[in-house]
């Protein structure tokens, strides 16, 4: 590996002018706090704001990145002055672009103070937050917070906050002391209503005490939360895509990105406060964002852990070798048409079989290397959102949900296996995996089928209660596990889809 200079301020003056930040870094100022600065925040939410500024002519959307956990995220963006590059890749066609939104950086961790002080800073007007949905702290089934968890109880009894919820919740607090001005929280994940979900959370926090009086009312006619379907596959980053990003660029970019060109933003038009003008960048403002979140949660993510799981339990390594198996492909065509379909009211202007057709290509892309266990990652907390909402829909419709109940299966199945069907390990991180492996034991004992079912459906902070005390779902379920029993879960797949 040659050495080459970083990518920061100086430096990009040796790049060519038309791949260099279309907004002059300098220029910026911090308008708008994004808490969780992953991948996906650089590859999606940062392009529309630089973007728009940059036709608009705005100078007041710079960005200060909040990473949650890992301080890596932090230290990297601040080394490159908050420089980074995003490469857009198809087998036919890859584009790269600096982005210098990005103007301070912090980390959630070790400096929960600032993070408060941020939020409640009248400068700015927009948080927005990418934290994944672990990050929410809650119980996917009830959409409470997790009472149990150490982080929440913290935060509850009043440490400076650790936790996203907290973070907002007391950042909406100093800026009402501070007398600061409305702001828009914005959810871009991938969770049913994200907006209303953080609001009742941040709702639920306040009003368990321990905050200033008044609080609530206030934030409720200040403080809006727009809900948002966000759409771009952004897989993490690896070593290649350093190596690619640097050759390109000619200089080194450890905060580099690499994403798929397609790229989606449909956010509910619910601002009492300034934003960055997105639509000018192709976000679309709408006024109800539901038929768009269901259309992708349910479409697009639920094929996703589809074939993550199954392709995972098979041995494959990437989406795009699971997306084009036949026997999954037809699997996910077949969930997609019969039952994940009768359960959608569709956006005017969307063809379900060519959004099905994007999607299943979209996976399909040979670049991006996404693998299972990254989408099979936290499915304790993706299944609510991606596949329960179709089984008790298509329930409810009187269909029957047995390829959407397979994948749930299959995602029990990686936890208390650890091993795929050619007996490798495999890794899946769920906050959720010890209880399931304890509710599950040995799944290979013959004629575990129904048992499994039962006991898994007793996880409560994943199955709501009608769903767990359905006979349709148990017995549906329990034929999953006994047909996964023992068996290649590529052939079962192939045999689902018939
Ligand atoms: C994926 C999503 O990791 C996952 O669970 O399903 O991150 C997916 O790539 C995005 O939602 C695409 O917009």
């Amino acid at each position: 590996m040659t050495a080459r200079p970083p990518l920061d301020r100086a430096h990009s003056a040796l790049l060519p002018p038309a791949i260099r930040p279309a907004v002059d870094p300098a220029s910026l100022t911090v308008g708008i706090v994004h808490l969780g600065a992953g991948a996906f925040h650089r590859a999606h939410q940062v392009v529309y704001s630089e973007t728009a500024s940059a036709l608009a002519g705005q100078t007041r959307w710079g960005i200060c990145a909040v990473s949650e956990r890992s301080p890596a995220a932090t230290d990297l963006l601040r080394a490159q002055e908050g420089l980074y590059s995003l490469r857009l890749a198809t087998a036919e066609r890859s584009t790269i672009q600096v982005l210098g939104s990005i103007r301070a950086a912090l980390h959630a961790q070790g400096q929960p103070d600032a993070v408060v002080g941020q939020i409640a800073d009248p400068a700015v007007s927009v948080v927005t937050v990418t934290v994944t949905e672990k990050g929410y702290r809650h119980d996917p089934a009830t959409r409470r917070l997790a009472a149990g968890d150490p982080d929440v109880v913290a935060d509850r009894a009043g440490r400076p906050p650790r936790t996203v919820v907290g973070q907002v919740a007391r950042g909406l607090e100093a800026r009402r002391r501070r007398d600061a001005g409305p702001l828009a929280v914005c959810s871009l994940d991938n969770l049913t209503g994200n907006g209303t979900l953080l609001r009742d959370l941040v709702g639920e926090l306040v009003g368990g005490g321990g905050f200033d009086e008044g609080l609530a009312g206030w934030i409720a006619e200040s403080v809006t939360f727009p809900c948002s379907m966000v759409d771009r596959i952004v897989p993490a980053t690896t070593a290649d895509d350093l190596e690619v990003a640097a050759g390109l660029l000619g200089l080194e970019d450890k905060a580099a990105v690499v994403a798929e060109p397609f790229t989606q933003w449909v956010l509910e038009d619910d601002f009492r406060s300034p934003r960055p003008p997105w639509e000018r960048a192709g976000a679309e403002l709408v006024t109800a964002v539901a038929p768009y979140e269901t259309l992708k949660l349910r479409v697009l993510n639920g094929s996703h852990s589809a074939l993550a799981y199954l392709g995972a339990l098979g041995g494959m390594t990437t989406i795009a070798e699971a997306a084009t198996h036949p026997g999954l492909e037809a699997f996910v065509r077949r969930l997609v048409d019969e039952e994940v379909t009768p359960t959608l009211e569709l956006p005017a202007a969307v063809e379900l079989g060519s959004y099905r057709d994007a999607v299943l290509e979209r996976f399909a892309n040979p670049v991006l290397r996404h693998r299972c266990t990254q989408v099979a990652s936290d499915g304790s907390q993706k299944l609510g959102p991606r596949l329960l909402g179709t089984v008790r829909d298509l329930l409810g419709a009187g269909g029957s949900p047995r390829r959407a109940l397979l994948v749930v299966a299959a995602w029990a199945r990686v936890l208390a296996r650890g091993r795929d069907d050619l007996g490798r390990p495999l890794e899946v991180p769920d906050p959720l995996a010890d209880r399931v492996r304890r509710c599950l034991g040995d799944i290979d004992a013959p004629g575990s089928g129904r048992g499994a079912a039962e006991r898994l459906l007793g996880l409560g902070e994943v199955f709501p209660a009608d769903l767990a005390g359905d006979d349709r779902v148990r017995s549906l379920l329990a034929d999953a596990f006994s047909a996964l029993e023992g068996a290649s879960a590529l052939e079962v797949g192939a045999a689902f889809a018939r």
